[in-house]
């Protein structure tokens, strides 16, 4: 799914329109591309609200019946939002003693446990890496430099280099369900294709393939497992610089699984 560039990037997500939830377009900024090009990019972000069927305007008076998939919703806001490169705005609306429902706070920590517990692990960190082209020949540009968990450091081409592949060596068989892909945004989104690819049977298996990266791209695909792993840029504004690419299992992730 591609990530627009202009007015309705935030048009992903599970609005509830019962309740007037809607996505919130902010006004158009000013952003640097990869190519230096300037283009006007909205702030995208979503508005959810976890109440669901009440007229617009009403103040519930009671406890929201929150269903047994409710947890699922709310992994799906998440990388529809977050996992889109967008920020997300919950709200949680009081019921008529101004309190939060004990059913939302606990759905809400049952949320941020299932991210926590599925982003604790990843499988690419810190594991050996080759790239099929790193600027200057620098190891300060290095494929490693997508592995070491820090947002402030990346793996770059050569300026004249639009396509590349880095190579993960997993070690041992992992087996995953979830991609983080992140570019260096101080200096401008520049991928505009690429794909994951895993080692299977003796040969490459593409297991995504997405188009904008941004500061942050997750997607969800059936459990996957292999000991290696192959991302590769497949077009670029300019040379792409990956600052982080990583691979997690999550135990549930939501309803929109395999989307995209
Ligand atoms: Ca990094």
């Amino acid at each position: 799914m591609v990530q627009p560039e202009g007015r309705g990037a935030a048009q992903h997500g599970h609005a509830t329109p019962a309740n007037g939830g809607d996505d919130v377009a902010e006004p158009c900024i000013p952003t640097r591309m990869g190519d230096g090009s300037m283009v006007e990019k909205t702030r995208s972000e979503l508005r959810a609200d976890i109440e669901a069927g009440t007229a617009e305007g009403a103040r519930r008076a009671k406890c929201p019946p929150l269903g047994a998939d409710e947890l699922d919703h709310l992994l799906d806001i998440y990388y529809r939002s977050v996992g889109r490169n967008s920020g997300l705005l919950l709200n949680v609306p009081p019921n008529d003693k101004g309190l939060f429902c004990e059913l939302d706070i606990r759905r809400l920590k049952e949320w941020r446990a299932a991210l926590d517990e599925t982003f604790a692990t990843d499988f690419a960190a810190g594991q050996p890496a080759v790239a099929s082209n790193v600027r200057g020949g620098d190891e300060a540009f290095g494929p490693a430099r997508a592995l070491d968990g820090d947002i402030d450091t990346y793996w770059a081409t050569d300026d004249d280099v639009r396509t590349a592949s880095l190579e993960v060596d997993l070690g041992a068989p992992a087996t995953f369900n979830v991609s983080r892909v992140q570019e260096y945004i101080p200096l401008g989104e520049r991928v505009r294709g690429y794909t994951i690819e895993a080692w299977q049977d003796g040969a490459w298996k593409e297991i995504v393939k997405g188009t904008t990266i941004g500061h942050k791209k997750l997607e969800r695909f059936p459990e996957v497992t292999t000991p290696k792993v192959r991302l590769t840029i497949t077009d670029a504004r300019a040379c792409p610089m990956i600052a982080g690419f990583g691979l997690h299992y999550a135990p549930r992730h939501g309803l929109g699984q395999g989307e995209e």
